[in-house]
């Protein structure tokens, strides 16, 4: 899959490029990752992204056209059908069913903002989609990409080795994670599970399903009941 992240900061992309599953993903060639920079675009003296808004106020807006050079950049690296993603608290919340459906095109563009964020005729012109990765204000949308990246690069085909695969993972199934344990044994006074001992696997399938299913129910209520509506709950669920 081919990402292409439009900002002013692309030194941003090496928490993805270099470091861990995302980074290894980039060296063995299923993800190719592109920052586009759009003050590479700017064709004035001061090389400027930002302006002040109409009607005043405080803050500044990044101008359109550097970004609309830079998106252009984006597209031909990321491809002509990839679509264009603009990071903003006002997009819709992004959520593991999305990073699904993401993983399954060949590339995106990734608009990173800054200041008060961009001029809405931009968002207009060259945007298809706003996303927001939560109910909080950051400083830009580069981290709200970087998760983005993260999300749907684990989810790609070869990216997670057979052992941490995907489809055990918290959300995959609309559950809550079950707690894991290593050695040793014992530790500050608490045993790990007899259970996860035994050796006994189906019981410890049982264990780990109960586990995810008492904490969903605890901590994320939602998350059950969003699964009811989906699906019955299967045989095994229900015990
Ligand atoms: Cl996508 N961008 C910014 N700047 N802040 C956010 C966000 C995005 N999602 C939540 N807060």
């Amino acid at each position: 899959m081919r990402i292409a992240m439009v900002t002013l900061f692309p030194e941003m992309l090496s928490m993805v490029s270099d470091l861990g599953v995302t980074g290894r993903a980039v060296r063995d060639d299923r993800l190719q990752l592109r920052a586009v920079n759009p003050r590479d675009y700017t064709t004035d003296r001061h090389r400027s992204v930002d302006d002040r808004p109409y009607g005043g106020g405080p803050g500044m807006v990044m101008r359109p056209e550097p970004l609309a050079a830079a998106l252009e950049a984006g597209r031909e690296f990321a491809g002509e059908a990839a679509p264009v993603i603009y990071l903003s608290p006002q997009g819709r919340k992004f959520d593991h069913e999305r990073a699904k459906s993401l993983a399954e095109t060949p590339g995106m563009v990734l608009l990173a903002g800054r200041y008060e964020g961009v001029d809405e005729r931009l968002v207009r012109s060259a945007v298809d989609e706003e996303v927001s990765i939560g109910d909080y204000v950051l400083s830009g949308g580069e981290l709200a990409a970087l998760v983005v990246v993260d999300a749907v690069a684990r989810l790609l085909p070869g990216v997670l080795g057979h052992e941490d695969s995907a489809e055990e993972d918290s959300f995959a199934q609309g559950l809550l994670d079950c707690p894991h344990f290593t050695r040793p044994e014992q530790y500050k006074g608490e045993d790990v599970p007899a259970v996860l001992l035994s050796g006994d696997h189906a019981a410890i399938r049982r264990w780990r399903l109960k586990q995810a299913l008492g904490r969903t129910w605890e901590r994320r209520p939602d998350l059950l009941e969003a699964l009811e509506k989906r699906r019955e709950l299967t045989a095994e669920e229900q015990l």
